[in-house]
């Protein structure tokens, strides 16, 4: 089932062209039959004998009421202009045609009214002026059907093209995410509150649940009908009236979105494909105050560019909205400037949520694209555009607006053909391009750091940061990604090129050589970090601190506290204390600093670095071994 609109100026016939095709009167408000002048939004099934149905939307001609035609216009595939066959083209045909142009009809049929009113000369002056009325627009070359609701000529003729149409159209995204946007809301005694909208594109099923966006209720969907008709479920492009039993029906409004629950998240901001109107041009600035129409929703915000615009050509433009809505890449939107509501542009919607945050309007995807596209397409887009932030799966799914396990089978795709990475903690995407750029420039600050301090383990994780331009917790993500291909390598929390091995200048040898010199007479006795540190300070031995971070990350010296061990020395240390308490024998720390020939000062630190690296144990006053002193080695790598 699709949607036929009318349009077109006021009183030209629209609501009685509508009885006449489907003989139900769309003017559902009293004061709307009483004043024979339609005020909102009216609706009707259109049966063909072949069993083709399609909803019928009445819009108002009146310029006041152009609100109210907004809220609905953006369903309308088959556009039936209304033209009186007396007065010819008004001013509202323009507006709508202008309006219907940024939206998404695929088909026009103009229907030239109340001609049992004109003669031929008259009919054939309006059938002149409406062909080049629809020149340029939306309408541009459609048929020009004469009719009249009074006697019913032309109206079979009608019929049949609005048939012809219906069978020619585009299919709409069953298959994307459901989005209905809500253009009547009430409450039905015994049954609770019923939405009715047009659904824009996927599928319903009853039972189900929805929410209602932008408040993010849940909303249980407990019956579904299409004029009045029950169905189990329905897909893109009809009418429906959804029982939602569980929304109190004076929280929802015309405005408001019954969307699938994962895929969309509000927001009030917007990047768009904008269209400017010719005649708008010299209203724009580069923030316009504006009312935009976006679903059934009306919305005040700015519409900012970054250059104002100087033609009707389309220009990448934000919109910042008031309050929040959600919306999907390819969405249909109109501008209007916020007072005087002079009609200034459409759009279509090219990102929506934080992922416009990020990617501003620096989008090299064109709008159109985005919808053209396949799945696969869609997503790698959505994370592509979005550079060096990583995008999870949902946000994926609501970028490219398919359903998030559709969005799932594409990203997993991607992945396997290598187009995107998978980052862990959480996991999220970053496309193939930017991380090799980001792995490059990574690799050529390591190298630099590599030869420029040789004696360096390498970077920290901030440092990649700072060379990214990134935060800490993403380069350390990418890191291990890298590390996991066996790009980089990481000792003591330092990354470096795999290839890497810190090696110290001569001159930083020396020193070290001669400020941790085992003294024969005193063989366990260790070095002062900090006199060592002193020294090399006044001595200037360049970059000392971090060689010694290099060699205690290497192992060769141990540091405990203050007391510097070389590596042989800890180990004899730490043979002797095994020594003294082979099997089963346990000693008290005197009786260990004995046999270590130190003094207690040495003696402490290290034996309780012994029991902190699990080599020993305290019971009160007395060590032991950990496990029989055969298996310790083996067992507690230092
Ligand atoms: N004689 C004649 N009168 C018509 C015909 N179509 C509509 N009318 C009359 O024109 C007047 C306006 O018709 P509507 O159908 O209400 O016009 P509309 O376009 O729906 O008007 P709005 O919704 O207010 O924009 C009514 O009095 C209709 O009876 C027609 O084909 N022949
Ligand atoms: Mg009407």
């Amino acid at each position: 089932m699709r949607i036929v609109g009318t349009a077109g100026h006021v009183d030209h016939g629209k609501s009685s062209l509508v009885i006449s095709l489907t003989g139900h009167n769309p003017d559902r408000w009293v004061e709307e039959r009483e004043r024979g002048m339609t005020l909102d939004l009216g609706f009707a099934p259109l049966k063909f004998a072949d069993g083709v149905e399609a909803g019928i939307i009445d819009v108002p001609g009146h310029e006041r009421f152009i609100h109210n035609m907004l809220a609905g216009a953006a369903g309308i595939d088959v556009l039936l202009l209304v033209v009186d066959a007396l007065e010819g083209p008004r001013a509202q045909t323009r507006e709508h045609l202008q309006i219907l142009g940024f939206l998404n009809v695929a088909k026009s049929i103009v229907a030239l009214t109340k001609v049992d009113l004109a003669d031929d000369e008259v009919i054939e002056r309006a059938s002149d002026g409406v062909r080049d009325a629809i020149v340029g627009t939306v309408a541009d070359g459609a048929p020009i059907i004469s009719v009249s609701n009074a006697t019913g000529a032309g109206i079979d003729a009608l019929k049949s093209a609005i048939h012809d149409a219906l069978a020619s159209l585009p299919p709409r995204r069953v298959d994307a995410p459901a989005f209905l946007p809500v253009d009547r809301v009430f409450a039905l005694p015994g049954h609770g509150t019923i939405v009715t909208g047009t659904l824009m594109q996927g599928t319903i099923h009853a039972g189900e649940t929805l929410t209602l966006q932008p408040s993010g209720t849940p909303a249980r969907v407990r019956s579904l009908q299409i004029f009045g008709r029950k169905t189990e479920s329905a897909s893109a492009g009809v009418r429906l009236a959804i029982n939602v039993p569980g929304i109190d029906a004076s929280t929802a409004r015309r405005g408001d979105v019954l969307a699938a629950t994962r895929e969309f998240e509000p927001t009030s901001e917007l990047a768009i494909e904008f269209s400017p109107l010719e005649e708008a041009l010299p209203l724009l600035r580069r923030r316009t105050p504006v009312r935009v129409h976006v679903g059934s929703a009306e919305i005040e915000g700015r519409l900012v560019f970054d250059e104002r615009p100087a033609s009707s050509k389309p220009a990448r433009a934000l919109v910042e909205l008031t309050r929040p809505t959600v919306t999907y890449p390819g969405a249909r939107l109109i501008v209007r400037r916020l007072s005087p509501k002079d009609l200034l542009g459409g759009g279509i919607v090219v990102k929506s949520g934080d992922v416009v945050g990020r990617a501003k309007l620096g989008i090299s995807a064109p709008a159109t694209d985005l919808v053209a596209s396949s799945d696969d397409e869609t997503c790698f887009a959505a994370i592509a555009s979005s550079g060096l932030s990583p995008v999870a799966l949902r946000k994926v799914a609501s970028a490219a607006n398919v359903l998030e396990p559709a969005a799932r089978t594409a990203v997993d795709r991607l992945v396997e053909d290598g187009r995107i990475i998978a980052l862990a903690k959480p996991v999220e995407y970053i496309g193939r391009d930017v991380y090799e750029a980001s792995f490059e420039r990574s690799a050529s600050a390591l190298r630099e750091r590599h030869a420029s301090a040789s004696w360096r383990l390498g970077c920290s994780t901030s440092e990649i940061a700072a060379a990214l331009g990134v935060d800490d917790s993403l380069a350390a993500r990418l890191l291990s990604a890298w590390h996991e291909d066996g790009r980089v390598a990481v000792r003591a929390r330092f990354w470096r090129l795999p290839d890497f091995t810190p090696s110290l200048t001569r001159e930083q040898r020396t020193f070290f050589d001669e400020s941790f010199r085992i003294d024969a007479a005193a063989p366990l006795v260790p070095a002062s970090y900090s006199n060592a540190m002193r020294h090399a300070e006044e001595r200037r031995v360049a970059g000392a601190h971090e060689a010694f971070e290099s060699l205690v990350a290497a192992g060769q010296l141990v540091r405990i506290g203050d007391d510097v061990y070389r590596r042989n020395q800890f180990d004899r240390a730490r043979a002797t204390v095994e020594n003294a308490l082979a099997n089963g024998v346990s000693a008290t720390a005197s009786q260990l600093r004995i046999a270590l020939e130190v003094s207690r000062k040495y003696a402490l630190p290290l034996l309780e670095h012994f029991d902190s690296i699990g080599v020993t144990v305290r019971d009160g006053d007395h060590r032991r071994l950990r496990i029989n002193a055969g298996n310790a080695r083996a067992i507690v790598q230092t």
